[in-house]
């Protein structure tokens, strides 16, 4: 198997660097993009092979290093990839691996793969966008090793010394090549949580994550003996569950893998997540249809059988039981069928009755064992039932009321003259005496006020039919436009720009993340597309001979000081709320087109999951987590000078 031997480069060779150089013209077409998200995909590609070696039993330990010239090395303590000849291509297997298109996933045949999955495209695509790439593999006592450079092999495999005798591993150094990324500063939380995911999905894994790039190197180490359990604890951490014990279920069925883990808490969302062969699938699909079906079921049946709910009683909705349940189902399948827009969506049938009938099987046993999760879930899933009445109620009475009266504007909205949504904007002010003065400040024509009172509430931590029936969320649904859930239409859009204006204090930052909160959960659309942003009010006036100056950070404020020179004469008055400005301050440091910062709301789809679990997080009831996130918060917003 590891004898190496020397190889004439004849017309296979051209043929593969005609493959990889298809990779390098169109590099979008193999890892989506070349941005940052593109060259976080190369790690994962990479990352994919170690983790296939430890789904099949044969390693449990992953290492990945950022170093300081940002190449990144990913070390397995695996089988090591196999150095013998392939015959079919004339090459040592490891070579066919790094260099020709496709030959990843499938490679070795049978077993669950997850580099054969939605991103699978292989190794050989990241050697092809690799300044260089150089592998080592440790077997049987010698180290072997081989360099590639944009895809083109340097030399023959060889062996480069010798190791342990019991050592095996393989170990893949790569550079990602400048003239393909746009940048090449890896974002080390992106990495990082994804690391973490990694290793939930496959328990007892290890994986060790450095990066050396800082002063002081980071070192980040996840470990999960209990896996998706740990996971869902994980997902959960920042509410309160509803029981004490986590629901874990495992089994295989027709040919696939299926493990389910969910706990509910005492709020109203839910959060299921839905994974094949490790990939997150945002659309979900069959499989996911099969954990709501047996979900339903199976709690259905128990209350009937345990007189929760009587002859005379409708059914829970699945809707109702999966109020406030956190859950992950992770299936491994040979062969996933991706569908969907985007392809996020699995497609194979047998994903369905196999998790369903694995879930089924094990839940009723589960809830026979501990009856307080039956008692507890079925009771609070007849108060979700009664909540979603009383919603369903005080929504047709807004809706016959439209039909009826029109759209009636709310009376606090100082509303704008134009017409045409293009030129609009509404202000989103808190408090009545700011609303006072950004009504007295604003450019009519095109600037509409809406005053809020205080706090808004909470919409993580309320039920439908109070969060319909609140004075502050119904004044905004109705001056927006455009409807909420289903019923929203971006057409109906009544303004371009929805700018939420809070005092730049901590109290004006958690209402605003309360205004972000209820958009993202009842018109995420709004943020998608770009229409919602921050207001921008400065920090200090500075004033001196009559001439003044505003700072919107500390930062800023010391540049100015440094500029005009630090004199007795100079008056810094620190804004504390936007009251604290007359109309006509307000207008010039906030409110003018011309002079204004604005910041625009995002979200990055690629960590959709994590923005979540941000808004989750935020809500809930503990304090430690929230005042973190109100300090982070300007990553979810990037800068825009308008
Ligand atoms: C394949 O089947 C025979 C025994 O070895 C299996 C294998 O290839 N294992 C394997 C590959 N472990 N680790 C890898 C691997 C690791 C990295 C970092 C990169 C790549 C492309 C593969």
């Amino acid at each position: 198997m590891s004898t190496v031997v020397e190889q004439e480069y004849g017309a296979d060779q051209i043929q593969i660097l005609e493959g990889l150089e298809a990779v390098r013209k169109r590099p979008g077409m193999y890892i989506g993009s070349t941005s940052l998200r593109g060259l976080h995909h190369l790690v994962y590609e990479i990352v994919d092979n170690s983790i296939d070696e430890a789904l099949a039993g044969t390693c449990d330990h992953i290492e990945v290093t950022i170093h300081k010239d940002d190449s990144v090395t990913v070390l397995d303590n695996g089988r090591g990839i196999p150095v013998g000849i392939n015959h079919k291509a004339g090459l040592p297997a490891v070579e066919v691996v790094f260099t020709i298109l496709h030959a990843g996933g499938k490679f070795g045949g049978g077993g669950y793969k997850v580099s054969g999955g939605l991103h699978g495209v292989g190794a050989s695509v990241v050697n092809a966008l690799s300044e260089w790439l150089e592998v080592r593999i440790f077997h049987e006592g010698k180290i072997y090793q081989q360099r590639y450079e944009r895809g083109k092999t340097m030399y023959s495999l060889k062996v480069v010394g010798d190791c342990e005798p019991d050592r095996h591993g393989t170990m893949v150094t790569f550079y990602p090549d400048g003239e393909i990324f746009e940048d090449l500063n890896f974002d080390f939380d992106t990495l990082k949580t994804r690391f973490r995911e990694m290793a939930f999905l496959t328990k007892g894994l290890r994986i060790t994550f450095t990066d050396e790039r800082p002063e002081e190197p980071k070192t980040r180490v996840f470990h999960y003996e209990g896996g998706i359990r740990e996971f869902v604890q994980y997902l959960n951490r920042s509410s309160s569950p509803l029981y004490p014990q986590i629901i874990y279920c495992e089994g295989e069925k027709n040919g696939v893998l299926v493990e389910v883990a969910m706990q509910h808490n005492d709020g109203f969302k839910e959060n299921t997540y839905g994974f094949v062969n490790n990939i997150v699938t945002p659309e979900g699909g069959m499989h996911v249809e099969g954990f709501r079906a047996a979900l339903t079921k199976t709690f259905n049946e128990y209350a009937r059988a345990n007189r929760l709910l009587k002859d005379s009683e409708p059914n829970l909705t699945g809707e109702d039981i999966r109020e406030g349940l956190t859950s992950i189902i992770s299936v491994k399948i040979e062969d996933p069928q991706f569908e969907g827009q985007t392809k996020q969506k699995l497609g194979n049938s047998e994903a369905r009755g196999a998790v369903s009938s694995v879930l089924s099987e094990c839940l009723t046993i589960f809830l026979e064992q501990n009856p307080n999760v039956g008692k507890a879930t079925v009771e609070k899933s007849l108060l979700a039932q009664r909540a979603r009445e009383a919603a369903r109620k005080a929504r047709d009475m807004t809706r016959r009321k439209n039909a009826l009266e029109g759209l009636s504007l709310p009376g606090k909205l100082a509303d704008c003259t134009d017409k045409d949504p293009k030129n609009c904007e509404i202000f989103i002010v808190e408090g009545d005496s700011a609303g006072g003065s950004a009504k007295t400040a604003r450019s009519r024509a095109t600037q509409a006020i809406l005053p809020l009172r205080g706090k808004i509430l909470n919409v993580e931590k309320a039920r439908l039919d109070r969060i319909y029936s609140n004075a502050e969320i119904k004044a905004m649904i109705t001056a927006f436009g455009c409807g909420i859930h289903e019923d929203f239409d971006i057409s109906k859009l009544r303004y371009d720009k929805i700018i939420i204006m809070t005092d730049a204090d901590v109290d004006g930052a958690h209402i605003a993340t309360l205004m972000l909160t209820f958009l993202y959960r009842f018109m995420p659309e709004l943020i998608k597309q770009g229409h919602v942003y921050l207001a921008q009010p400065p920090l200090y006036k500075i004033e001196r001979n009559r001439k003044v100056w505003y700072a919107y950070d500390d930062a800023e404020m010391e540049r100015i000081m440094q500029e005009i020179g630090r004199d007795s004469s100079n008056k810094v008055q620190r804004y504390k709320g936007l009251g604290e400005m007359d109309a006509d301050q307000l207008w010039e440091t906030t409110m003018d087109p011309e002079k204004r910062i604005l910041k625009r709301v995002n979200i990055d789809s690629e960590s959709e999951s994590e923005v979540d679990l941000t808004f989750t997080t935020l809500m809930g009831d503990k304090v430690e987590p929230r005042r973190e996130f109100i300090e982070e918060n300007a990553k979810y917003v990037t800068n825009l000078d308008v």
